[in-house]
């Protein structure tokens, strides 16, 4: 059997999994089962990049930790990756900036992690390279003569033609996924944004099966929703340190409802509006007040780009001001917590919430949707409450989908979910639960790599 090879811009942290976002959870549940090599940036700053990465093998798995400058720091993962492609292929264009100094920074961030990689390679090797800080790394790895079949995962949203375009040399960077074999998107529409930018914009084909030329070059492009480890998720809340908390947190409720929401401090993930489609519910139906409490885990996220410290101060002031309107002096609606959790004490708090609150304004899956579902219990579990703009809404079409721009509609969903019989709430949960068991995050990584190694398996 191949060995599998990730890559992916931060690799998770060798011992503490405190705050890892969702690539690294599912990469790491990907790479326990096999065993393998993970590649990638160690996180360290240093005065000169490596230009051999250090090595430490834990279990079954080999890291492979590579160095950063500070100058390739601030251009290639601070400014193209953090300020160009991520808020571009989210669709704020607003928010995107574009410096040459930082393309050619992560053009040449690419190249030099691919130098330090290549010695590391066997051609009997399947690599996997995640996401959008790695879009030129397998072009960069056949310029280091290795021939051995190289696939691509997007992990965030792919953009409609019009507003890909609007990035300055779209085409140099578009035209280095052809150097993979095969690209894998979340979603149809993923799909169909590349399919269409190929047609329309790099005046390419699309074959039946799958093939995507343009550029001079073929590729294969396919659909890939990756999904969690949902029985180990489920099984997570029963130790005796998580059911003290949750005793404690129940305490604390008094009886009442809770409502969660758990993100990356983030733009993309609607927190603001959603603090407000609270409000608007509690605006609304007055009989809700003081029967319902928001608890909204908000860890801190790419602190050294300047719109993650506005939408920080954005998200504290409405916090703020909805506490400040509805608060008595024995309930405050909304619990803001910016700070992570372990894993283990977030799977029990999302077991005792009543609803799921979930509403990106644009994700690519969106794990926490999941993950709130596998940690429910199943003769009295909660409801997601899902915006229509996450990939996660493509499978869990029994949550209630919502659209995240619309205050009303989440208001009306919010206290549909809060009174919604528990008859209904079974019916919807073991519906979302049949189908992330199936697909689960080990059916995403074989689905991806047989299809990696297609023709391989073939010849
Ligand atoms: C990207 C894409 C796509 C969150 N807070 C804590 C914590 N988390 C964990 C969650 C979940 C993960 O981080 C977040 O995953 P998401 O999928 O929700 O979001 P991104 O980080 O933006 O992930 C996204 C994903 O990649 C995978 O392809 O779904 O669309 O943007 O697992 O539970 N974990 C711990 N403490 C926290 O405080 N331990």
């Amino acid at each position: 059997m191949s060995r599998l090879v990730v890559v992916s811009n931060r690799v998770a942290p060798i011992k503490a999994k405190a705050s890892a976002g969702g690539l690294a959870v599912a990469v790491l549940a990907a790479l326990r089962e096999s065993g393998g090599i993970w590649f990638g940036w160690s996180g360290e700053v240093t005065h000169t990049a490596t230009t051999e990465p250090h090595v430490v093998k834990v279990g079954k798995i080999t890291y492979a930790l590579a160095d950063l400058s500070t100058e390739d720091y601030n251009e290639y993962y601070n400014g193209y990756a953090n300020r160009t492609l991520w808020p571009l292929f989210h669709y704020r264009l607003d928010l995107t900036a574009f410096d040459r100094r930082c393309f050619e920074g992560y053009l040449r961030v690419n190249s030099q992690l691919a130098r330090q990689l290549a010695p590391l390679l066997g051609e009997d090797d399947l690599v996997w390279v995640h996401d959008y800080h790695l879009i030129p790394f397998a072009e960069a790895l056949s310029r280091e003569g290795c021939r051995m079949p190289v696939g691509f995962f997007l992990h965030i949203p792919f953009p409609t033609s019009e507003v890909l375009v609007a990035l300055p040399s779209h085409q140099e960077l578009i035209r280095t996924l052809f150097a993979y074999d095969l690209v894998g998107f979340q979603t149809d529409n993923d799909l169909i944004a590349f399919h269409d930018y190929v047609v329309r914009e790099a005046g390419g084909k699309v074959g039946d099966d799958g093939t995507v030329h343009a550029f001079g070059r073929t590729t294969r492009a396919g659909v890939f929703p990756i999904g969690i480890d949902t029985d180990e998720f489920a099984a997570l809340p029963l130790t005796p340190e998580v059911q003290r908390q949750t005793e404690r947190l129940k305490a604390s409720l008094q009886g009442r409802h809770m409502v969660i929401g758990v993100d990356r401090l983030d733009y993309t993930k609607g927190l603001v509006e959603r603090l407000q489609a609270f409000e608007q519910m509690l605006e609304t139906y007055p009989a809700m007040r003081g029967t319902v409490t928001m608890l909204q885990v908000a860890p801190p996220s790419r602190g050294e780009v300047p719109e993650y410290a506005d939408i920080r101060r954005a998200l504290e002031a409405t916090a703020g001001h909805i506490n400040g309107r509805f608060a008595e002096f024995d309930w405050v609606p909304i619990r803001y917590l910016n700070k992570p959790f372990s894993r283990r004490a977030l799977s029990g708090l999302l077991r005792s919430s009543r609803v799921g609150l979930v509403t990106p304004l644009r994700d690519g899956m969106n794990l926490v949707a999941k993950e709130y579902v596998a940690a429910q219990d199943g003769d009295d579990p909660g409801v997601l409450v899902l915006s229509q703009f996450a990939g996660a809404a493509h499978q869990l079409d029994a949550a209630l989908i919502v659209n995240p721009y619309d205050m009303n509609a989440v208001a009306e969903a919010l206290h549909l979910a809060l009174t919604m019989p528990v008859e209904e709430r079974r019916e919807r949960w073991s519906a979302m639960m049949e189908g992330l068991r199936s697909d689960n995050v080990a059916a995403w990584r074989n689905r991806f790599l047989s299809a990696l190694d297609a023709d391989r398996a073939a010849a």
